[in-house]
């Protein structure tokens, strides 16, 4: 072992030996890679944490041709939504990322410190989203497997570092967007022809909130996107915009959450099933159980309804928080 690794090896290295997953691996291991000083002493540390890497890489590829779960390029959506985290290089998505889950990414102020998705479970209430971290935008290495990523998401968040021409940083991002034809929710000019996937909600959140004299850069941004896009400035520092944060990722993904009652018991379910707006009785019944859709005969409603318990048929509109019973023939 060389005798003059930095200190931020050695936490690097504690990283890499409790990360459990082939993904966390990666990461942790080209991570702790990068904190090795380049010269004649660490040549041979370095030549072997790049063998184990390949070794990781390759399994990991593998697993991709058996068709396993855990291809390393792509993230297997779970909870409400999959919300991927677009930005810049150093604009905070890392930090980010460890504000508001339990994910522990690699947080660096050196450009590409990110380099592969990592995703964490968002709280809010009683459900989940999934936040994908991802390496910046603009990097021909790696935005091949970003944009696939992207369009495969639920909804995004768009980070822009205040400290740093944001306007810019935000049309820029928007353009790249627009460059992989990645449709956007309440984008001005109007599309054309059918999108391919279905169009993305988004939040832009301003970040690093907390560093001086920033707050002059908001007035103009929510002048350019707050009639398109919701906006929410944060600081990963001291916390700041954070729970409003989860707010606007619910209220942007327009997801409704629906709670079942089985008839003739009370109280309903305690995990809610998620759904679109707009989604009717029906759409519920299919999420239940396939069988269901045959079987449906009427369902009795409690939230939405005029009245507790009312009997609605297949078309119903539900909203967020009703409470379902669903009877079946
Ligand atoms: N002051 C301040 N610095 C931040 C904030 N978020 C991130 N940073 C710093 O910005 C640099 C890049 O952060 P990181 O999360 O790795 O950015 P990424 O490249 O977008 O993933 C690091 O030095 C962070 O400590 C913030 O909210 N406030
Ligand atoms: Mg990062």
């Amino acid at each position: 072992m060389p005798t003059n690794l930095p200190p931020e090896y050695f936490e690097a290295e504690k990283r890499y030996k409790d990360a459990s997953d082939p993904r966390e691996k990666v990461v942790a291991l080209e991570a702790l890679m990068a904190t090795i000083p380049k010269h004649k002493g660490t040549d041979k540390l370095r030549a072997d944490l790049r063998k184990k890497l390949s070794k990781l890489r390759d399994e990991g590829a593998r697993r991709k041709k058996g068709g396993g779960r855990s291809d390393l390029y792509t993230v297997e959506r779970q909870g409400a939504a999959q919300v991927a985290l677009v930005g810049f290089p150093n604009c905070g998505k890392s930090s980010l990322l460890a504000s508001l889950t339990n994910a522990r990414p690699v947080i660096a102020d050196f450009p590409m410190s990110t380099v592969m998705p990592l995703s964490g479970m968002m709280p809010f209430e009683d459900i989940q989203f999934q936040l994908v971290d991802l390496p910046p935008l603009g990097h021909e290495s790696t935005d091949g497997w970003v944009s696939g990523i992207l369009r495969n998401a639920d909804m995004f968040l768009l980070l822009v570092d205040l400290t740093d021409a944001p306007e810019v940083q935000a049309e820029l991002l928007l353009e790249y967007l627009e460059g992989w034809r990645i449709p956007l929710l309440g984008k001005r000019e109007g599309s054309t022809g059918e999108p391919i996937v279905r169009p993305k909600a988004l939040v832009l959140v301003p970040t690093k909130f907390d560093q001086p004299g920033v707050p002059e850069a908001l007035p103009d941004l929510r002048a350019l996107y707050e009639s398109q896009w919701p906006l929410c400035a944060t600081s990963s520092v001291d916390g700041r915009g954070l729970e409003e944060l989860r707010s606007a990722v619910f209220a942007a993904s327009r997801i409704i959450r629906v709670y079942s009652r089985e008839p003739g018991k009370p109280g309903r379910s305690d995990a809610p099933f998620t759904l679109l707006k707009g989604a009717t009785v029906l759409d519920l019944a299919e999420l239940i159980h396939k069988d269901f859709v045959t079987n449906l005969k009427f369902a009795c409603i409690w939230g939405s309804s005029k009245f507790d318990g009312q009997k609605v048929q297949r078309e119903y509109v539900l909203q967020d928080g009703d409470v379902v019973e669903i009877h079946t023939r």
